[in-house]
């Protein structure tokens, strides 16, 4: 039985890759930072075989504890602050976690590894916003890196490190390049999860209007059960390397609006969006759309899920959510 240890199990995609994980007869272990977590109860019961241990990725020695109680083959570093807005406001934290956690977790596996470095493989979970100020598009595994956020920034360093420590030490480290990918479990202050959430509300009744930001800025939108199977599939290869992991396909604010209204039969959506700036960055990533041939031909993935069966999936399910509480 092969054993695990995912970082960020709490989040979206730590509670994917866990089912996946334990589908797959994995013995899975998942870091958490405390009990007082209320994401805890959705995480025994969405993974009830998970054994969780107490550790945070900024404590080094807290992550040398988590390794040997779990003995890990694969690490998935999934651990972070992952909303890009908040991320100018706490840049020294984002970085602390996003950053130089990242480095925390690999020098840990590191020490932890003895003399064979290769034998735990290592999964860092890199971003198209590290693109940001995009150089080409469509984005690939070799386009120039710019990122526009303190949370790109700390990404790129963790991303290089993960490469610097294969090239150091030749453990088997691999980075996916993951673009924008959602779900029914996104967290709520992401954008599709609150057009979901206000579009479901607006059409029982119980809210009138969406207060947005930019409106044009376009995303490359998968969904995050697919995304975890690359992950997966990375840590299965004979050699470590770095994927972008995408739909090919991108699509702006605007037309994320269009579909999620339209599925509850409102045409003029726009008599229910209102645009603030305290919701506008500092600095835009304006256009996003990665080209995932190299995924395709090696790992031989591909996504499941298109942009209007994901948006109508997670508009169905707040509409179920709202329903099961009157
Ligand atoms: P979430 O924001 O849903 O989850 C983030 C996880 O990180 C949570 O489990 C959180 O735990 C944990 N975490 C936060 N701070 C620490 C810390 N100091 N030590 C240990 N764990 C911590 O992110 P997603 O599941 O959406 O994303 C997973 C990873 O993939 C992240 O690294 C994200 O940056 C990256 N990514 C995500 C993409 C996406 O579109 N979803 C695209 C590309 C990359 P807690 O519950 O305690 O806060
Ligand atoms: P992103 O996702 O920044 O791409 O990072 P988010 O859903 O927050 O924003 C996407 C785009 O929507 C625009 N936008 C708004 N965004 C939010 N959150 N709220 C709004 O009201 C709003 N109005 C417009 C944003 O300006 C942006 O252009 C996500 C995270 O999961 C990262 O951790 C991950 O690395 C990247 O995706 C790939």
């Amino acid at each position: 039985m092969k054993r695990a240890l995912i970082t960020g199990i709490t989040g979206q995609d730590g509670m994917y890759l866990g089912e996946l994980l334990l589908s797959k007869g994995y013995e899975v272990f998942g870091l958490v930072r405390g009990q007082n977590n209320p994401k805890l109860e959705m995480v025994r019961s969405v993974l009830p075989g998970a054994k969780l241990l107490f550790g945070d990725l900024t404590d080094l020695s807290s992550l040398l504890r988590a390794l040997d109680v779990a003995q890990p083959d694969e690490i998935y570093n999934l651990g972070a602050i992952s909303f890009v807005a908040y991320s100018w406001e706490n840049a020294a934290l984002t970085t602390d976690v996003t950053g130089k956690g990242a480095l925390n977790i690999l020098e840990a596996t590191r020490l932890h590894s003895g003399d064979d470095l290769a034998r735990i493989r290592f999964y860092q979970a890199s971003s198209s916003e590290m693109f940001g100020k995009v150089q080409a598009v469509p984005q690939r595994e070799d386009t120039l890196l710019w990122p526009r956020s303190p949370y790109g920034v700390a990404k790129v360093f963790a991303h290089y490190m993960t490469i610097n420590y294969r090239e150091s030490y030749g453990m088997h480290a691999s980075s996916g390049l993951l673009f924008n990918h959602e779900s029914p479990r996104r967290g709520p202050e992401f954008v599709t999860r609150k057009v979901s959430q206000a579009v479901a509300k607006i059409a029982a009744g119980v809210q009138d209007k969406i207060v947005m930001g930019n409106l044009d800025a376009s995303r490359d939108w998968g969904f995050a059960g697919d995304y975890v199977e690359a992950m997966w599939l990375m840590l299965q290869q004979d050699t470590a390397d770095d994927y972008v992991i995408s739909t090919g396909e991108t699509h702006t604010i605007r037309e994320l609006l269009t579909v999620a209204f339209a599925h509850v039969g409102i045409d003029d959506w726009e008599s229910y969006v209102v645009q603030d700036p305290q919701f506008m960055r500092p600095a835009e990533v304006d256009l996003l759309v990665g080209d995932p041939s190299k995924a395709r031909e090696v790992l031989g993935w591909k996504p499941t899920v298109g942009f209007e069966e994901l948006v109508t999936m997670m508009v169905d399910s707040d509409l179920a959510e709202l329903k099961k509480h009157g």
